[in-house]
Order: structure tokens, then C-alpha cells, then sequence
């Protein structure tokens, strides 16, 4: 059995991801991009702008947009490169993933044209399997060289989570880390705090991050903890109000309940050989907090036992 597809209202295909317990993921061709997860209680886990644009060339801001070839505007393609700007398809020929054929996984797939090379040029197929379980949301993206030249490409998974108010917020597992700060011409610091809170705009790429980081949001007692492989960064991004005010899709009041977190192969480009693939896997589990003045132990959320 597979997922549910259905059109939008302005046609656009919608798949629709459930599970037994009774959460539900939401994914567009467009973009290949989660824009939606709710858990068993209904209640939105990501963020999505209240001003969200759905319609080429615009990215959605919210969900996961996949960030591919490129991050930021580090190189000669639009800003985070052109994946979440494209149409994509599903994909029939996961191999060597087994196939799905269950209503909580789709398999999507975007290959280069050959309009693409003049952008871009390098053939490739970026897979994506996106699969629902009771509490956890997996994705994992892969990126073949269908060329006769080895390249070498950013990967980020843009993650909007939907948060009660950013200055109730922590994210533990970044500390003592090196990190880029784009709002100091991206030079190179560490992290002195033992976590991220958050009083105004933060972006920042942290370098050979641990495999787990917990996202804390205090005021809804809940915790996403993201676990993440072959994705070696991670990005921390909240725009505040004076550079969301500059953004014509993001509410002016929206950063108060978003914070960008995401799985990223930034620092060091992934190289691909001819016909070689590479692999990345981010798995986000919601657990609930009981967060209080300290009382969290922060070992057994980032599994340190
Ligand atoms: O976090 C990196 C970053 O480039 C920020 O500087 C900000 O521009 C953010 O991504 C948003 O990018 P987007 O293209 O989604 O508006």
C-alpha cells in the first residue's frame, strides 16, 4: 500500500505519510519538501511562514527545504542551489534502498537535465526517502554521479522547526564547538556557552558536529532530538525581527515561533567519482520534556548514559 496523493488546490501533488499511532507527514513534489508533520495529538511539529510563497522559482519557507548543490550563497547558484526550486518526481527505482510499498515512506526522486548542465554541469541523481513512524520523521538523502567527472556539492537539510517562543528555547550538543558566524563576515569562533539560547539573530554554522542534538523547547515541554550521518555541520539560524522585517515570505512576528536547525555538509563539499553514491541519514524524534530550572538531563536525552 502506498501513501496518499493528493492535489492542492492549485493542482499541485501533495503525499500524504501516515502511521498507525496516527501522526502524518505532509510532502510536495515541488522541492521534494516536508511542509508539514504532526504528531499523534495533531499538533504541528515544523514551522511554516505565514506568508510562505508555493510557486516556482520561490523556495517554501518552512519544513525541510533540501539544500543541494550549494549552501547559502557560497558559490555561483541561487541562494541554498536550485533542489528546492525544482519539481521532482517519485521515485520507482530506490535501489539498493528496499522498496517501500507502505503508506508511511515515499521515495522522490530529482535528476539533472539537460538544461540543468548549463547551470550546473554535472549529471547527477538526488534521492530522497522521507518515512514516518510513531514519533520519529527519517529522511534520507543520496546523491549519485551519473557523470564522467568526479564534482563535489554542499547538502543541507533545512529543518523549520515550530517552536512555543524562540527565547524559551535551548539547543544542546553544539557546545565547545567551532563555528562560522555569518553575521561577523563568517569567520571562524567557538562556543563558550554549555547551550544555545537565543536573544536576537543567530547564524551560524557549527563545525564536526556530535551525531545527536537536542532542540528544547521549555514552554511546550518538548524535545526534538535530531540524530544525523554523513552531514558532518550543523546550521543555527533565526532571523529576529529587524532581518525578518527584510524577508517578503516570512511573517513579521514568525521568528518568535521558528528556529532553524539543520543537518549540513558545508565546512568540507562531498566528492563524488563517476557512478559513485553518497549516503547522509537525519532521523528527529520528539520526546517529551519535563524541563524544569535544570531538571533535564541532558546524558540520557543525547543518549550519553
Ligand atoms: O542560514 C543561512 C542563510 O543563508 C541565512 O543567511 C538566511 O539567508 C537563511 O539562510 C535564509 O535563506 P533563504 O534562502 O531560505 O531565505
Amino acid at each position: 500500500m502506498s501513501p496518499n496523493m493528493i492535489r492542492d488546490s492549485d493542482g499541485s501533488p501533495r503525499i500524504v505519510l501516515s502511521e498507525p499511532t496516527g501522526s502524518t507527514a505532509e510532502v510536495l513534489l515541488y522541492g521534494g519538501q516536508v511542509v508539514s508533520w504532526k504528531n499523534e495529538r495533531r499538533e504541528e511539529l515544523l514551522f511554516m511562514s505565514s506568508k510562505a510563497v508555493r510557486k516556482p522559482p520561490k523556495a517554501i519557507r518552512g519544513g525541510m527545504p533540501v539544500c543541494f548543490p550549494q549552501f547559502a550563497n557560497c558559490g555561483s547558484l541561487e541562494q541554498h542551489g536550485f533542489a528546492r526550486n525544482k519539481l521532482w518526481s517519485l521515485d520507482d527505482c530506490p535501489e539498493p534502498l528496499p522498496p517501500a510499498n507502505n503508506p508511511s515512506t515515499v521515495d522522490l526522486v530529482l535528476k539533472s537535465t539537460e538544461e540543468d548542465l548549463k547551470t550546473w554541469p554535472h549529471r547527477f541523481e538526488l534521492r530522497l526517502r522521507i518515512s514516518l513512524s510513531a514519533g520519529k520523521l527519517t529522511l534520507i538523502p543520496r546523491v549519485r554521479n551519473t557523470d564522467s567527472k568526479a564534482f563535489s556539492f554542499m547538502f543541507a537539510l533545512r529543518n523549520y522547526f515550530s517552536v512555543s517562543d524562540i527565547s524559551e528555547v535551548r539547543v544542546e550538543g553544539l557546545e565547545t564547538l567551532d563555528y562560522f558566524d555569518n553575521l561577523l563576515r563568517k569567520e571562524r569562533y567557538t562556543e563558550q556557552a554549555d547551550a544555545i539560547s537565543f536573544d536576537g539573530e543567530i547564524d551560524r554554522v557549527y563545525l564536526s558536529t556530535p551525531t545527536k542534538i537536542a532542540i528544547i523547547d521549555h514552554e511546550k515541554k518538548r524535545t526534538f532530538e535530531m540524530r544525523k550521518e554523513g552531514m558532518l555541520d550543523a546550521v543555527v539560524w533565526n532571523p529576529w525581527d529587524k532581518k525578518a522585517k527584510t524577508l517578503p515570505d516570512l511573517g513579521n512576528e514568525d521568528y518568535k515561533t521558528m528556529l532553524c536547525v539543520d543537518s549540513a555538509a558545508i565546512e568540507s563539499p562531498i566528492v563524488l567519482k563517476p557512478f559513485e553514491e553518497w549516503k547522509g541519514r537525519q532521523e528527529i524524534c520528539t520526546v517529551s520534556s519535563s524541563y524544569c530550572s535544570g531538571q533535564l538531563d541532558m546524558r540520557k536525552v543525547l543518549g550519553f548514559r
